[in-house]
């Protein structure tokens, strides 16, 4: 059986990509950090949080990713964790620094110290290409632009990427960048635009809040579903040679645009409920971004399915029932109480 190690399994991309692996029959291992109030509950939601093996990591702790190499002792590696918000990357620069950026070269030296022959799958982003759309006049982005970093974020993204790259054509480690476009889905944490969005419009129907709060309007981003975008990252590792792509839709639109659909679809107009607040707006913030994947759909085989109008429908009706089930007096699948049963969580005292 593969044994994969996943950085971030907590996260969105971390919980679909450790269903995908398992279903494939891989011994998937991941990582978690210590919260004052534990972070499973997407594993749970997916139904694979018993599962799966935990390794406790801080990204900023390098003996920490060393000892969750020794104790899984991966053939492939998927590095997700990440500071993952870009609004916050403004209020924490030199962490996000750290945590996005420095963290992979922490992975990838234990790596190529412990198991040189992993396969690696760094978490890269479309928004290292930052200026770059506006540059391009909104034409789609491919594996060859240039990148014109926005936000510490994706500054310290751009590190991790050449790190990646150097690793790969320095010591000859399979190590790929996976550059994803914006991706989305009911397990997306609640800040990101599309599902503070969905969750609001769902409140609104139930007559549970009566505005939604948002910032630019006018930014463009290219929405795919997380669940078909986890694939690619696999994809990306059973290839002959290790390459870097672009996985997106091909397609744009509008914060504002988003919001008029998900309102449509509760049958209300938006521009009665949505409010411009300047505290969610960022000193700099990418206007337009559509990426090409056309390199993943002819070597990967990988295309996109699930488009614009569809994703707001799965994102706006969970958060409907979600709500609905609230109100009956049913618990939000975060609430819920869990810990790791015991023999899912590997320590450094498995080892002494
Ligand atoms: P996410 O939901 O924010 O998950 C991030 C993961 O990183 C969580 O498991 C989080 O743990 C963990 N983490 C954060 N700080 C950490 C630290 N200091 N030490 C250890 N673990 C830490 O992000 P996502 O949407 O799944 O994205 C996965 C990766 O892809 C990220 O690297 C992101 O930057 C990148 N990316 C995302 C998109 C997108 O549209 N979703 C597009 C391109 C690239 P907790 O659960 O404890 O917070
Ligand atoms: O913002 C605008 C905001 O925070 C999208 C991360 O996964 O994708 C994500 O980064 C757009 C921006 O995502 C609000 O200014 C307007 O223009 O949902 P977001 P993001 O910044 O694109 C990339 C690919 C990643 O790699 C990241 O990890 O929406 N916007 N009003 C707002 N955004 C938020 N969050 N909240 C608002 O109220």
């Amino acid at each position: 059986m593969k044994r994969v190690l996943i950085t971030g399994i907590t996260g969105q991309d971390g919980s679909y990509l450790a269903k995908f692996l398992f279903n494939k029959g891989y011994e998937v291992y991941g990582t978690y950090r210590r919260l004052s109030t534990p972070n499973f509950w997407r594993l749970e939601y997916l139904g694979i949080f018993e599962k799966v093996n935990l390794i406790s990591v801080e990204l900023g702790d390098a003996g920490s990713i060393v000892e969750a190499l020794k104790l899984s002792e991966p053939e492939e590696v998927y590095h997700l964790a990440a500071q993952s918000f870009v609004e916050a990357s403004f209020e924490s620069p030199v962490a996000t620094g750290d945590i996005t950026g420095l963290a992979t070269t922490r992975i990838l030296e234990a790596i190529r110290q412990l198991c040189p022959d992993a396969r690696f799958y760094n978490a890269a982003t479309s928004e290292m290409f930052g200026w770059t759309g506006v540059l391009k006049g909104g034409k789609p982005l491919n594996e060859d632009d240039v990148f014109r970093p926005m936000s510490p974020y994706a500054a310290a993204k751009l590190y991790g990427y050449w790190i990646t790259r150097i690793y790969r054509e320095g010591y000859g480690i399979f190590a790929v960048n996976g550059i994803l476009f914006n991706h989305e889905s009911p397990l997306r944490g609640l800040e990101f635009v599309t599902r503070k969005i969905a969750n609001e419009v769902a409140k609104i129907k139930l007559g549970l809040s009566k505005e939604l709060r948002l910032g630019n309007l006018d930014a463009k981003r290219d929405w795919g579903y997380a669940p078909e975008y986890v694939e690619s990252m696999w994809l990306m590792l059973q290839q002959a040679k290790p390459e870097d792509y672009v996985i997106a839709t091909g397609e744009a639109h509008s914060v504002r645009e988003f919001a008029e659909k998900a309102f449509e679809i509760i049958g209300l107009d938006w521009e009665e409920y949505v409010k411009v607040d300047r505290r969610f707006m960022r000193p700099l913030d990418v206007p337009s971004l559509v990426g090409d994947y056309s390199k993943a759909e002819r070597s990967l085989g990988w295309r996109p399915k699930v488009k614009f109008d569809e994703l707001i429908e799965i994102m706006v009706g969970e958060e409907v029932k979600r709500w609905e089930g609230w109100l009956k007096g049913e618990r939000f699948p975060w609430d819920a109480p869990n810990y790791p049963s015991e023999n899912r969580i590997l320590t450094r005292a498995l080892r002494m």
